[in-house]
Protein backbone atom coordinates (compact mmCIF):
# COMPACT_ATOMS: atom_id res chain seq x y z
CA UNK A 1 0.00 0.00 0.00
CA UNK A 2 3.03 2.26 0.88
CA UNK A 3 4.58 2.02 -1.99
CA UNK A 4 1.09 2.39 -4.46
CA UNK A 5 0.92 5.87 -2.94
CA UNK A 6 4.85 6.35 -3.22
CA UNK A 7 4.31 5.79 -6.87
CA UNK A 8 1.16 7.42 -6.85
CA UNK A 9 2.98 10.28 -5.40
CA UNK A 10 6.12 10.43 -7.75
CA UNK A 11 3.15 10.27 -10.91
CA UNK A 12 1.36 13.52 -9.64
CA UNK A 13 5.03 15.15 -9.34
CA UNK A 14 6.22 13.94 -12.75
CA UNK A 15 3.01 14.89 -14.35
CA UNK A 16 3.28 18.67 -12.18
CA UNK A 17 6.78 18.72 -13.62
CA UNK A 18 5.73 17.61 -17.46
CA UNK A 19 2.78 19.79 -17.62
CA UNK A 20 4.95 22.24 -19.68
CA UNK A 21 6.07 20.23 -22.04
CA UNK A 22 3.19 17.74 -22.78
CA UNK A 23 0.05 19.02 -24.20
CA UNK A 24 -2.73 19.75 -21.47
CA UNK A 25 -5.34 17.25 -23.72
CA UNK A 26 -3.51 14.57 -23.06
CA UNK A 27 -2.39 15.15 -19.22
CA UNK A 28 -5.48 13.31 -17.92
CA UNK A 29 -4.69 9.88 -19.50
CA UNK A 30 -1.09 10.40 -19.05
CA UNK A 31 -1.68 10.33 -15.09
CA UNK A 32 -3.76 7.53 -15.17
CA UNK A 33 -1.55 4.96 -17.22
CA UNK A 34 0.84 5.74 -14.96
CA UNK A 35 -0.63 5.32 -11.31
CA UNK A 36 -1.12 1.67 -12.39
CA UNK A 37 1.65 -0.21 -14.79
CA UNK A 38 1.17 -3.42 -13.60
CA UNK A 39 -2.75 -3.41 -14.74
CA UNK A 40 -1.22 -2.24 -18.19
CA UNK A 41 1.01 -5.07 -18.88
CA UNK A 42 -1.58 -7.71 -18.09
CA UNK A 43 -3.96 -6.15 -19.99
CA UNK A 44 -7.75 -7.27 -20.23
CA UNK A 45 -8.89 -11.18 -19.87
CA UNK A 46 -8.98 -12.94 -23.06
CA UNK A 47 -11.92 -14.11 -24.85
CA UNK A 48 -12.67 -17.54 -25.33
CA UNK A 49 -13.69 -17.15 -28.77
CA UNK A 50 -10.13 -15.86 -29.87
CA UNK A 51 -8.86 -19.80 -29.13
CA UNK A 52 -8.78 -22.76 -30.88
CA UNK A 53 -7.21 -26.30 -30.47
CA UNK A 54 -3.15 -26.07 -29.96
CA UNK A 55 -2.81 -28.42 -32.91
CA UNK A 56 -4.74 -25.78 -35.20
CA UNK A 57 -1.28 -23.90 -34.87
CA UNK A 58 1.01 -26.73 -35.91
CA UNK A 59 2.80 -25.87 -39.29
CA UNK A 60 2.23 -28.52 -41.95
CA UNK A 61 5.63 -29.84 -41.71
CA UNK A 62 6.99 -33.71 -41.54
CA UNK A 63 9.68 -34.77 -40.25
CA UNK A 64 11.54 -37.58 -41.04
CA UNK A 65 10.98 -40.02 -37.82
CA UNK A 66 12.92 -43.55 -37.49
CA UNK A 67 12.21 -45.70 -34.58
CA UNK A 68 14.92 -48.53 -32.62
CA UNK A 69 15.28 -48.16 -28.78
CA UNK A 70 13.29 -44.98 -29.04
CA UNK A 71 13.51 -42.33 -31.82
CA UNK A 72 15.06 -39.94 -34.12
CA UNK A 73 13.59 -37.43 -35.35
CA UNK A 74 15.07 -35.12 -37.76
CA UNK A 75 14.26 -32.33 -40.60
CA UNK A 76 15.34 -28.54 -41.60
CA UNK A 77 12.98 -26.02 -40.96
CA UNK A 78 13.84 -21.91 -40.24
CA UNK A 79 12.61 -20.89 -36.56
CA UNK A 80 14.16 -17.89 -36.34
CA UNK A 81 12.87 -16.25 -39.11
CA UNK A 82 16.32 -14.90 -40.53
CA UNK A 83 15.54 -16.91 -43.68
CA UNK A 84 17.65 -19.36 -43.38
CA UNK A 85 16.67 -23.15 -42.57
CA UNK A 86 17.68 -24.32 -39.06
CA UNK A 87 18.51 -28.42 -39.21
CA UNK A 88 16.77 -30.04 -35.90
CA UNK A 89 16.94 -33.54 -34.54
CA UNK A 90 15.23 -34.98 -31.77
CA UNK A 91 16.37 -38.24 -29.96
CA UNK A 92 13.62 -39.51 -27.94
CA UNK A 93 14.76 -42.26 -25.13
CA UNK A 94 16.15 -43.04 -21.88
CA UNK A 95 18.02 -40.03 -22.66
CA UNK A 96 16.07 -37.80 -24.67
CA UNK A 97 17.78 -34.65 -26.43
CA UNK A 98 17.31 -31.94 -28.83
CA UNK A 99 19.17 -30.33 -31.37
CA UNK A 100 18.58 -27.36 -33.58
CA UNK A 101 22.60 -26.74 -35.61
CA UNK A 102 24.74 -26.92 -33.15
CA UNK A 103 22.38 -25.90 -30.07
CA UNK A 104 21.60 -29.19 -28.08
CA UNK A 105 19.44 -29.44 -24.73
CA UNK A 106 18.79 -32.66 -23.25
CA UNK A 107 15.16 -33.04 -21.42
CA UNK A 108 12.97 -35.87 -19.53
CA UNK A 109 10.23 -37.95 -21.40
CA UNK A 110 8.39 -40.58 -20.53
CA UNK A 111 6.13 -41.88 -23.06
CA UNK A 112 7.60 -39.92 -26.30
CA UNK A 113 5.65 -41.07 -29.70
CA UNK A 114 8.36 -39.58 -32.00
CA UNK A 115 6.03 -36.63 -32.50
CA UNK A 116 7.75 -33.73 -33.23
CA UNK A 117 5.70 -30.38 -34.89
CA UNK A 118 6.51 -26.87 -35.98
CA UNK A 119 4.08 -24.47 -33.67
CA UNK A 120 3.67 -20.46 -33.82
CA UNK A 121 3.01 -19.95 -30.26
CA UNK A 122 2.73 -16.06 -31.10
CA UNK A 123 2.35 -14.67 -34.49
CA UNK A 124 4.15 -10.97 -32.58
CA UNK A 125 7.65 -12.55 -33.00
CA UNK A 126 9.49 -14.39 -35.55
CA UNK A 127 9.89 -17.37 -33.83
CA UNK A 128 8.61 -20.96 -34.23
CA UNK A 129 8.58 -22.95 -31.56
CA UNK A 130 9.21 -27.22 -31.70
CA UNK A 131 6.53 -29.26 -30.00
CA UNK A 132 7.61 -32.49 -28.68
CA UNK A 133 5.17 -34.89 -28.03
CA UNK A 134 4.99 -37.14 -24.89
CA UNK A 135 2.20 -38.89 -23.63
CA UNK A 136 3.18 -38.43 -19.61
CA UNK A 137 3.75 -41.09 -17.22
CA UNK A 138 0.03 -42.22 -16.95
CA UNK A 139 -1.80 -40.19 -19.76
CA UNK A 140 -0.69 -37.26 -19.41
CA UNK A 141 -0.28 -36.09 -22.91
CA UNK A 142 1.22 -32.56 -23.29
CA UNK A 143 4.01 -31.27 -25.59
CA UNK A 144 7.58 -30.01 -24.06
CA UNK A 145 8.07 -26.47 -25.87
CA UNK A 146 11.66 -25.24 -27.48
CA UNK A 147 12.38 -22.00 -28.66
CA UNK A 148 15.56 -21.21 -30.96
CA UNK A 149 16.05 -17.52 -31.35
CA UNK A 150 18.97 -18.22 -33.49
CA UNK A 151 21.47 -18.08 -30.44
CA UNK A 152 20.38 -20.52 -27.74
CA UNK A 153 18.01 -23.28 -27.94
CA UNK A 154 15.69 -22.74 -24.69
CA UNK A 155 12.99 -25.07 -23.21
CA UNK A 156 9.55 -23.09 -23.02
CA UNK A 157 7.68 -25.48 -20.72
CA UNK A 158 4.80 -27.76 -21.71
CA UNK A 159 1.45 -27.35 -23.06
CA UNK A 160 -1.59 -30.41 -21.75
CA UNK A 161 -2.79 -31.80 -25.33
CA UNK A 162 -6.25 -30.81 -24.64
CA UNK A 163 -5.12 -26.90 -24.40
CA UNK A 164 -6.64 -24.36 -26.39
CA UNK A 165 -4.60 -21.41 -27.84
CA UNK A 166 -4.97 -17.77 -29.43
CA UNK A 167 -1.59 -17.63 -31.43
CA UNK A 168 -0.33 -14.84 -29.45
CA UNK A 169 1.13 -16.21 -26.72
CA UNK A 170 -1.72 -17.52 -24.63
CA UNK A 171 -3.05 -20.87 -23.66
CA UNK A 172 -5.66 -22.35 -21.94
CA UNK A 173 -5.38 -25.36 -20.27
CA UNK A 174 -8.16 -28.24 -20.79
CA UNK A 175 -7.77 -28.20 -16.89
CA UNK A 176 -8.85 -24.76 -16.08
CA UNK A 177 -11.93 -25.25 -18.94
CA UNK A 178 -15.65 -25.76 -17.77
CA UNK A 179 -15.43 -28.66 -20.54
CA UNK A 180 -19.11 -29.96 -19.28
CA UNK A 181 -20.64 -26.68 -19.82
CA UNK A 182 -21.73 -24.66 -22.76
CA UNK A 183 -21.26 -22.44 -23.03
CA UNK A 184 -17.56 -23.07 -21.91
CA UNK A 185 -15.77 -20.90 -19.30
CA UNK A 186 -12.48 -20.76 -18.03
CA UNK A 187 -11.15 -19.93 -14.50
CA UNK A 188 -6.96 -18.93 -15.32
CA UNK A 189 -4.64 -18.70 -18.68
CA UNK A 190 -0.98 -19.10 -19.58
CA UNK A 191 0.67 -16.15 -21.08
CA UNK A 192 4.03 -16.88 -22.45
CA UNK A 193 6.47 -13.99 -21.18
CA UNK A 194 10.08 -13.63 -21.53
CA UNK A 195 10.59 -17.71 -22.74
CA UNK A 196 8.41 -18.44 -19.78
CA UNK A 197 4.84 -19.29 -19.01
CA UNK A 198 3.16 -17.37 -16.54
CA UNK A 199 -0.27 -18.70 -15.04
CA UNK A 200 -2.93 -15.70 -14.76
CA UNK A 201 -6.21 -16.24 -13.14
CA UNK A 202 -9.51 -14.83 -14.57
CA UNK A 203 -12.16 -13.46 -12.75
CA UNK A 204 -14.49 -16.00 -12.77
CA UNK A 205 -17.22 -14.06 -10.76
CA UNK A 206 -18.89 -13.12 -14.39
CA UNK A 207 -20.12 -16.74 -14.57
CA UNK A 208 -21.67 -16.37 -11.04
CA UNK A 209 -25.69 -16.71 -11.24
CA UNK A 210 -25.20 -17.82 -14.96
CA UNK A 211 -27.54 -20.50 -16.55
CA UNK A 212 -25.28 -23.66 -18.55
CA UNK A 213 -26.23 -26.60 -20.16
CA UNK A 214 -24.03 -29.56 -18.71
CA UNK A 215 -23.44 -32.69 -19.96
CA UNK A 216 -20.97 -35.48 -19.49
CA UNK A 217 -20.53 -38.08 -16.36
CA UNK A 218 -19.68 -36.25 -13.42
CA UNK A 219 -20.14 -36.65 -9.58
CA UNK A 220 -22.94 -35.12 -7.52
CA UNK A 221 -23.23 -34.86 -3.40
CA UNK A 222 -26.57 -32.61 -2.48
CA UNK A 223 -26.29 -29.90 0.07
CA UNK A 224 -28.44 -27.06 1.02
CA UNK A 225 -25.15 -24.19 0.68
CA UNK A 226 -21.98 -23.91 -1.37
CA UNK A 227 -19.05 -25.21 1.55
CA UNK A 228 -16.31 -23.59 2.29
CA UNK A 229 -14.07 -26.60 2.58
CA UNK A 230 -15.49 -28.32 -0.48
CA UNK A 231 -12.92 -30.79 -0.22
CA UNK A 232 -14.39 -32.15 3.00
CA UNK A 233 -17.70 -33.66 0.57
CA UNK A 234 -15.74 -35.16 -2.10
CA UNK A 235 -15.97 -38.97 -2.43
CA UNK A 236 -15.48 -40.65 -5.61
CA UNK A 237 -18.57 -43.41 -4.63
CA UNK A 238 -20.52 -45.08 -7.25
CA UNK A 239 -23.40 -43.64 -6.25
CA UNK A 240 -22.61 -39.96 -6.30
CA UNK A 241 -21.92 -40.68 -10.14
CA UNK A 242 -24.56 -39.23 -12.91
CA UNK A 243 -24.77 -38.97 -16.33
CA UNK A 244 -26.04 -35.30 -17.75
CA UNK A 245 -27.14 -34.78 -20.96
CA UNK A 246 -27.69 -31.33 -21.78
CA UNK A 247 -29.25 -30.41 -18.31
CA UNK A 248 -29.98 -26.47 -17.34
CA UNK A 249 -28.14 -25.83 -14.51
CA UNK A 250 -27.37 -22.48 -12.81
CA UNK A 251 -23.65 -21.81 -11.60
CA UNK A 252 -23.84 -20.78 -7.72
CA UNK A 253 -19.96 -21.09 -6.92
CA UNK A 254 -16.79 -22.16 -9.05
CA UNK A 255 -13.89 -23.80 -7.00
CA UNK A 256 -12.12 -25.04 -9.69
CA UNK A 257 -13.14 -25.57 -13.75
CA UNK A 258 -14.02 -29.41 -12.65
CA UNK A 259 -15.06 -28.59 -9.23
CA UNK A 260 -18.57 -26.26 -8.36
CA UNK A 261 -21.84 -25.73 -6.67
CA UNK A 262 -24.49 -25.86 -8.61
CA UNK A 263 -28.76 -25.68 -8.38
CA UNK A 264 -30.39 -27.28 -11.03
CA UNK A 265 -33.88 -26.44 -12.59
CA UNK A 266 -36.06 -28.11 -10.00
CA UNK A 267 -34.01 -26.30 -6.81
CA UNK A 268 -32.07 -29.03 -5.96
CA UNK A 269 -28.74 -27.62 -4.81
CA UNK A 270 -25.18 -29.65 -4.64
CA UNK A 271 -22.09 -30.01 -5.16
CA UNK A 272 -20.94 -31.27 -8.54
CA UNK A 273 -17.35 -32.30 -9.62
CA UNK A 274 -15.96 -34.21 -12.69
CA UNK A 275 -12.69 -36.50 -12.49
CA UNK A 276 -9.74 -35.30 -14.26
CA UNK A 277 -7.07 -38.08 -14.03
CA UNK A 278 -5.17 -39.13 -11.14
CA1 LIG B 1 17.00 -19.87 -39.26
CA1 LIG C 1 5.98 -16.62 -33.69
Amino acid sequence: MKMKRGILIICIVLSFLFVGCVPTEGNTEVEETQVDPSNNDKGADPDIKDFSWLRDYFKDYEFAVSSNNGYEVSGEYDLNGDGINDKIKTSLSVNSYIEVNDKTLEFYTDNPTGELKIIDLDSNDNYLELACFDDGPSGDPHYKLFRYNGEELIALGEIDSGAIMDGRGKYISWFSMGVNFKPLFYTSWQELVDNEFVSRDHDVSQYIGETYELSGSGFFVPLEEAPKNYHEYISWEWESMKDFESITVKILEIYSASQLFIEFEDGQKGLLYFWIGD
